[in-house]
């Protein structure tokens, strides 16, 4: 038995309130985000899993519109027609729900829109998934009370598998390395997870790691991570998925890792001088330009836009070599003015 496990691919990533200043880039972005998205479903099909496990955060936003969804979700048609079973839950970014017909004709994709459980045979195995979507508030009863609801305790199965959408203590992220600490009003203790399960899905956490039950050896918290760098938090971060696969008994892991943008931020002292001298501080990076990179210029020095010299961004952008996406940010006290 052999499955793939992803999360966080924040489909339509283009699709933000206010208009990027690099549109195009930001439409650049977005298709590479969608392509390792489809690589990830290729690869199941590819090796022949008997399940795919999508742990929340499948769109970028809530808001996205119904047209773009429905071309969205087109990699499940594969699965479907395939007979290679998928299961779903809303993460935060769809704020704990989805359209509820969006999946509506497909067969065989699992949406655990509220908690459920389901029984599976896969490859001579009883499997046994629950799961529940994003849970935003008091998550430390809501965890315990949304996994109760799912019923999963009357199934028996030969292997059980929770999907979730939270974050557990002790997860890791960002480029200082912040964990988690238990306590916290948005974090579930991995100690109050019931033993249940062979495998814990989970998602919401952009760097990929596996952290250990801590009353259970074997049992593991995995986050596959997201499938390409979101933010700038997660430059360094090495982006994929995970495959699982029952060896002797036991369900064993692996990470596959997907293509990455190459990130980079550029800070310029740049109150009080010259537009010329910026622009040409500016223009001293392009050599090093590629069209993988998505790069970001820190203006600062000033506490107000007023401090930096008129500079013609779109100019800018016109005039340098392509890069998947150039960003630039002029620090005004503690707040980021985006051209
Ligand atoms: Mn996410």
């Amino acid at each position: 038995m052999k499955f793939i496990h992803t999360a966080d691919t924040h489909l339509g990533f283009e699709l933000i309130k206010t208009a990027p200043p690099d549109e195009a880039g930001r439409k650049r972005r977005a298709q590479s985000v969608f392509d390792n998205f489809v690589a990830a479903v290729e690869h199941t099909l590819a090796v022949e899993a008997d399940l795919f496990i999508h742990s929340g955060d499948l769109f970028n936003k809530y808001y996205i519109v119904r047209e773009k969804l429905d071309a969205l979700i087109s990699p499940f048609d594969a699965l479907s027609k395939a007979g290679v079973p998928a299961v779903i839950i809303p993460g935060n970014h769809e704020r704990s729900e989805f359209p509820f017909d969006l999946f509506h004709g497909l067969r065989g994709i699992y949406v655990l829109d509220r908690p459920k459980s389901l029984l599976l045979s896969l490859n001579g195995y009883s499997v046994g998934i629950a799961g529940f979507p994003f849970i935003k508030d008091h998550v430390k009863s809501s965890f315990l009370n949304a996994l109760n609801a799912t019923e999963y305790a009357g199934q028996r199965s030969d292997f059980n598998i929770l999907v979730t959408h939270q974050t557990f203590d002790e997860a890791l992220v960002g480029p200082v390395g912040f964990r988690f600490k238990a306590g916290r009003p948005d974090t579930v203790s991995r100690d109050t997870v019931p033993l249940d399960f062979e495998y814990i899905a989970a998602g919401h956490i952009h760097r990929y790691q596996v952290l250990p039950h801590p009353l259970k050896p074997g049992l593991s918290f995995v986050y596959p991570g997201s499938v390409q760098r979101m933010s700038f938090a997660e430059m360094d971060e090495e982006k994929g998925f995970v495959e699982g696969e029952v060896i002797n008994g036991r369900i064993e892991t692996r990470f596959i890792p997907l293509p990455a943008w190459e990130m980079k931020i550029v800070e310029i002292e740049a109150a009080g001088r010259s537009p010329r001298e910026v622009e040409n501080t500016i223009r001293d990076q392009f050599r090093r330009f590629n069209q993988g990179l998505v790069i970001r210029f820190n203006l600062v020095g000033g506490v107000a836009a007023c401090d930096y010299p008129e500079i013609d961004f779109c100019r800018m952008r016109a005039e340098m070599p392509r890069v998947l996406e150039c960003q630039f940010a002029i620090r005004a006290k503690t707040r980021w003015i985006h051209r």
